[in-house]
């Protein structure tokens, strides 16, 4: 009886923990965008794509500028003081070794976009080549190897950083236990945190991500479908998508349920071995020398052109005899945008697994395992695909043309030897990466939405989550919003530039004001007497007369 009582003054304890008003915000704001688009989907349609056109034409050089400014700005706090501080108490270890970590903070960053994108982004560009090149000629397809992973490189995951500094700072060295953007931009809004300002930031969050994950789940569900569709036959419809979504959803509930010591580790580890096998597997039995060769040219190409591409905004479109080809809009500024929606979650994630590491360690590990695992992607299964091409074996383009990107990337992966065990492990792969990024964003939005994180957000509110973030793409896809929803979420994450700014300028306020009141600090700065200088130089010349 106790016992029974004691079970449930926890419960209703625990309950006191969730913070209300963001909760229903965050719903609310969500119906309020989902339901018009419900009700008046052209109409809808019509709008957010207007309002997608607005932003990225006239907001795209904000987007390139702050892209390149937040990659410079965490070298700074790498190379700087600010980098030495360690995420915890003075003899702590790592709370996780280092390749449970770099799997962890790559499959909660990236989902099953990368097997999309990493296999097929280049078609895309070699018809559509930026600079003004040529389509189909040798620079444009040395372009089409290159683009992708810039559009997944350093300045991307540079993006994803960032706002893990000051939420990682709060939590494991002023010891906060909040999990909150809110709470990451106080030290530069005060009290205002905890009001209706706090409320926006954070629910203005949750908005952007729920539509970032719309994304992923729209590009990833035709692909996964198109998949099975390979393997069994099974026709590719609304009743085959549903079940695939659905099934995703029980993966990543249940690896969410368990928690991130048990389902999100365990299932991010299996993640990155299944996908270490594919590009193991890819990179022997594919065009082994072709791959290596137009990799290593890509990277070359990527730092020779490095800021180049960071800051091209085809500044003489639609002026004179210049054609406008949209590309900055359509790519980079839209993958910022994307990277930008994701970020906020992202940074929550891996600042909550970097207990016991330095923010020097957190910010260089989280670029480069990240960078690198994106280039092993692209250079890897995109090489794979332009070899088809360019050989004539196989012509990726005309299906893709003709029949879209998900049969074009699964028609690619039928290539390879043993096709049906590797269709099988692509298709897995594509499951698990998708569960991985979401089991991860449905813990996230679950501690946004409390008061306080002890050790891990309550369980009803991580399930109710993991259901949310797949119940409305669910429905859109039923009629045909989903797209809309994608623009939407970019649109909707305009605002998070500017808290971006202020999650970066937060923890620079907070960490140098800290660093300065503690004991071990040594000023940097030397003042150098001239008359002792004087005096030295009078003595050595002394001893030289001597
Ligand atoms: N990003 C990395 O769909 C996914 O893979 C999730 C996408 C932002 C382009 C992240």
């Amino acid at each position: 009886m106790y016992e029974r009582f004691k079970r449930r003054s926890d419960t209703v304890n625990k309950n006191r923990l969730i913070d209300w008003p963001t909760f229903i915000g965050a719903l609310l704001l969500l119906l309020l965008v989902t339901v018009p688009l419900m009700i008046f989907p052209e109409k809808g349609e019509e709008f957010v794509l207007a309002a997608n056109d607005y932003i990225t034409t006239n907001f795209g050089v904000i987007y390139l500028l702050v892209g390149l400014g937040v990659f410079f700005f965490l070298l700074v706090v790498a190379f700087s003081k600010n980098g030495w501080v360690k995420l915890g108490d003075k003899d702590e270890k790592p709370e996780f070794g280092n390749f449970s970590w770099a799997a962890m903070l790559f499959c909660a960053g990236i989902g099953s976009s990368i097997l999309y994108w990493g296999t097929i982004e280049w078609a895309f560009y070699y018809q559509g080549p930026p600079f003004g090149i040529e389509a189909g000629t040798q620079e444009a397809i040395q372009w089409a190897a290159t683009y992708g992973i810039f559009h997944w490189g350093p300045i991307a995951w540079a993006i994803y950083t960032l706002p893990a500094l000051p939420m990682a700072y709060f939590y494991y060295v002023r010891k906060k236990p909040v999990l909150k953007v809110s709470e990451a931009c106080r030290p530069l809004i005060g009290r205002a945190a905890d009001g209706i300002f706090g409320k926006l930031i954070d629910v203005l969050f949750m908005f952007g991500l729920l539509g970032g994950a719309g994304t992923t789940l729209a590009l990833g569900t035709p692909m996964i479908a198109q998949g099975i569709h390979s393997l069994t036959g099974l026709p590719v419809n609304m009743v085959l998508k549903t079940v695939i979504l659905l099934l995703c959803t029980v993966i990543f509930a249940i690896s969410s349920y368990t928690g991130l010591r048990k389902g999100i580790k365990y299932l991010s580890d299996l993640n990155l071995w299944l996908a270490i096998f594919l590009l193991a597997f890819v990179l022997i039995f594919g065009p082994t020398l072709f791959i290596l060769e137009t990799t290593t040219n890509s990277i070359g190409l990527l730092l020779d052109n490095f800021f180049h591409m960071s800051t091209w905004t085809e500044p003489f479109q639609n002026i004179g005899p210049f054609e406008q080809t949209g590309f900055p809009e359509t790519w980079t500024v839209f993958y910022w945008a994307w990277w930008l929606v994701y970020a906020p979650f992202v940074g929550l994630f891996v600042a909550k697994i970097s207990r016991g590491r330095t923010i020097r360690q957190m910010v260089l590990g989280t670029m480069i395992y990240g960078t690198l695992g994106c280039i092993l992607f692209f250079g890897i299964m995109g090489n794979y695909g332009l070899h088809l091409q360019l050989t004539g074996e196989f012509d990726v383009i005309n299906v893709l043309n003709e029949q879209g990107a998900p049969r074009a990337i699964i028609s690619i992966v039928e290539q390879l030897p043993w096709s049906g065990l590797m269709l099988f492990v692509f298709t897995v792969l594509a499951i698990i990466f998708l569960a991985t990024t979401f089991d991860s964003s449905s813990y996230i939005l679950a501690s946004v939405v409390q008061k306080e994180v002890d050790d891990e957000p309550i369980r009803w509110n991580r399930m109710f989550w993991a259901f949310g973030l797949s119940f409305l793409p669910l429905i859109l896809m039923y009629i045909g919003g989903l797209s809309t929803l994608q623009t939407a979420s970019i649109v909707g994450g305009f605002p998070l530039l500017i808290i971006l700014t202020m999650l970066g300028w937060s923890f620079m306020r907070a960490s140098n004001g800290d660093i300065r009141a503690s004991e071990n600090y040594k000023p940097k700065t030397i003042n150098l007497d001239p008359k002792r200088i004087r005096e030295r130089l009078r003595r050595k010349r002394k001893n030289e007369n001597k």
